[in-house]
């Protein structure tokens, strides 16, 4: 029998890697499989897709928690996972005997949860390692039904026991998991203990070095879900291509006989489909709809959705649009449209910290509005969801983008397998939501073989996930001497859409010098996905002197003429919408360890380049904007 572990790698790793594994002398032989036994690896079999719009027992609050700074607790001393450790939840013995391990959860201090560590309590503020969370919560054991539980996103590797059980593990620090618990529950009083390691690992993704904040914890979400025996895991339903008369998609249901009937409502678009599962428990459908509002910024128009299988029943808010590629051109339902955007990273406004609550992303997309954007990208990892369930209502459109950052080891077929699993779970937690239209599977990558290939098997993999939306990655700048910059990155002929970085006149030249450089960059749609420059809020001089409103406002005006010269563009995102806090960023009183190339500080105010590119936004002056 293939054990759970196996069954999982099966589930999402394509036979190329696999025997690719097979083909590493660190993979375990087992028949004809073989795979590299690593949490990431072992992609959890089950991941809830539209899991919010689920009836669901909350486990967000106050979890208790211990820092275990050695990781003596979670690891063995050769590394393997330590099953007796504080997931047992044991207390300490007063009196008799000593038994068991020094710690004791019933008393410690408590962390929020959403929430990151480094914020909650100034001691944790640098803290990289492992942290222990647990928490009691009471629970009735509801015949016929399965629980999972739901973790929303824990940077970056976590360990989950349930009443001393040790139940899922999980790798990535930016997408969400579900394990189901069902067995481990009983009928009254239980309790949860989660490890979280934020360690930086140089095989993970990221690697060891990225410019913002590893804030770790359990930053998202935690509850737990119901469902019956067999149950809707995942589905898609979009608008049929081109023609778009039509929807097509699929509801898979796990554990359901074959034949089991599927179906679909539209009430107000008067659809009704029916379908019935394959072997597979996949029901593939196709129906006419010729009268469909289609999905726009200037229409974010959202059909309620009915899904219901077997005993099972959940409901979605989906918009329908075509997004695709034609020529130079970034097509939104047939019309080319343009993306006048921003760069956002998940720092709450104001507090600083991991995004976690709907109040953060509200702050957000006040500002997202307020400079009169139809077009963010969500850099450099998958955010919370309320951010794509607001863009979806609030009509923006939305680069994602797992966190392939610089230098990962591009080598290790253990570290495609991770960036293969962080790529499907990002994919089919959003594949739902309309306001996602571009699949982005990295950014700023060094230019060899190695990463080419890395890279290219990613986008065949998202294509394949996800017939439906293009797919983007970030470039670096071409840095060829003289003043015609040439992209030659061979990475770019397998993207559909292709971003750019480039940084003239804060990284390299004088902001006035960008002028006179051209650009020659590949016949497809390009968006400059970053350009920017440093300036502290308040801080002012003469347009030469760096870190002033005033330097920062002149780099986007040079720069904006030099980038509107490329034919090719279809959007840009100046980098970046707010300050963040990033751990390379140490110039006292300028930077004090944040990015300065916010438009706004993390503190709310707006800098004069702020007001600049809100005009020309709203008078779609690019390169034109005196
Ligand atoms: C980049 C990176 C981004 C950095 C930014 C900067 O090219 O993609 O993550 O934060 O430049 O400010 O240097």
């Amino acid at each position: 029998m293939l054990s759970e572990g196996v069954t999982m790698v099966l589930y999402s790793i394509k036979p190329r890697v696999l025997i690719k594994l097979c083909l590493t002398g660190s993979a375990v032989l087992l028949g004809c499989l073989c795979v590299v036994m690593s949490p990431a690896q072992q992609p959890l079999k089950t991941l809830l897709v539209d899991v919010d719009n689920r009836p669901a027992t909350s486990l967000d609050g106050n979890w208790h928690y211990l820092v275990d700074m050695t990781g003596r607790s979670l690891y063995t001393p050769t590394g393997e996972v330590n099953d007796k450790g504080y997931g047992l939840n044991e207390h300490p013995v007063l009196v008799g005997e000593r038994k068991g391990q020094e710690y004791d959860f019933a008393t410690a201090p408590t962390l929020r949860v959403p929430g990151d560590w480094n914020t909650q309590d100034p001691t944790l503020f640098r803290y990289e390692g492992v942290l222990w969370y647990q928490r009691d919560f009471d629970y009735q054991i509801k015949p016929d039904m399965r629980t999972f539980l739901h973790i929303g996103a824990a940077n970056y590797r976590s360990y989950v026991w349930v009443n001393q059980k040790k139940i899922c593990e999980h790798e990535g620090g930016f997408t969400p998991y579900d394990c189901e618990v069902t067995a481990a529950l009983h009928s009254g009083s239980n309790f949860v203990v989660i490890a979280v390691d934020s360690t930086r690992l140089v095989d993970g993704i990221p690697g060891l070095i990225t410019d913002w904040y590893n804030y770790g914890g359990l930053t998202r979400d935690v509850s737990l879900v119901d469902v019956p025996k067999a149950f809707v895991d995942d589905f898609d339903i979009h608008l049929k291509s081109k023609t778009m008369d039509g929807l097509a998609g699929y509801v898979h249901v796990v554990d359901a006989p074959e034949g089991t009937p599927v179906t679909i409502r539209i009430p107000e678009a008067g659809l009704d489909v029916s379908a019935k599962t394959d072997a597979g428990g996949r029901a593939d459908f196709e129906v006419a709809a010729k009268n469909l509002t289609l999905w726009s910024p200037e229409n974010p128009k959202l059909y309620k959705v009915w899904i219901e299988a077997a005993q099972d029943s959940l409901t979605d808010d989906i918009g329908f649009r075509d997004i695709r590629v034609e020529g130079t051109d970034i097509l939104l339902n047939g019309k080319p449209v343009f993306l006048r955007g921003v760069n956002a990273h998940a720092e709450a406004p104001y507090r600083t910290g991991r995004v976690d609550s709907d109040k953060d992303v509200a702050a957000i997309f006040g500002f997202l509005k307020d400079l009169n954007a139809n077009f963010v990208r969500l850099c450099h990892y998958p955010q919370d969801p309320r951010m794509e369930r607001t863009a979806d209502r609030d009509g923006v459109m939305i680069w994602s983008e797992i966190p392939i950052w610089q230098h990962i080891s591009y080598d290790k077929p253990s570290v495609y397998a991770k960036a293969d699993a962080m790529l499907h779970e990002m994919i089919r937690r959003d594949r739902d939501k309309a306001s996602v239209i571009l699949w982005s599977v990295a950014n700023e990558t060094p230019d060899n073989s190695t990463r080419t290939e890395f890279l290219k098997n990613l986008v065949v993999e998202a294509h394949k996930f996800d017939a439906t939306r293009p797919v983007t990655a970030a470039l670096l700048q071409p840095n060829n001497p003289g003043e015609i910059k040439i992209l030659t990155d061979p990475l770019a002929q397998a993207l559909d859409v292709v971003g750019m970085n480039e940084y003239v006149g804060w990284y390299s030249y004088t902001p006035d010098q960008a002028e006179n450089i051209k650009f020659q960059v590949p016949q497809k749609p390009i968006i400059v996905s970053e350009f920017g420059a440093e300036a502290k809020a308040g801080n002012h001089g003469p347009k030469d002197q760096r870190w002033t409103e005033e330097f920062q406002l002149d780099f986007y005006r040079h720069n904006f003429v030099m980038l509107s010269k490329i034919p090719q563009i279809r959007g840009f995102a100046p980098w970046v919408l707010m300050d963040f806090r990033s751990p390379t960023r140490n110039i006292p009183l300028l930077q004090d360890g944040y990015n300065r190339k916010g438009l706004i500080s993390e503190d709310g105010k707006k800098k004069q380049a702020f007001f600049f590119i809100q005009k020309i936004y709203k008078d779609h002056t690019y390169g034109n904007a005196d």
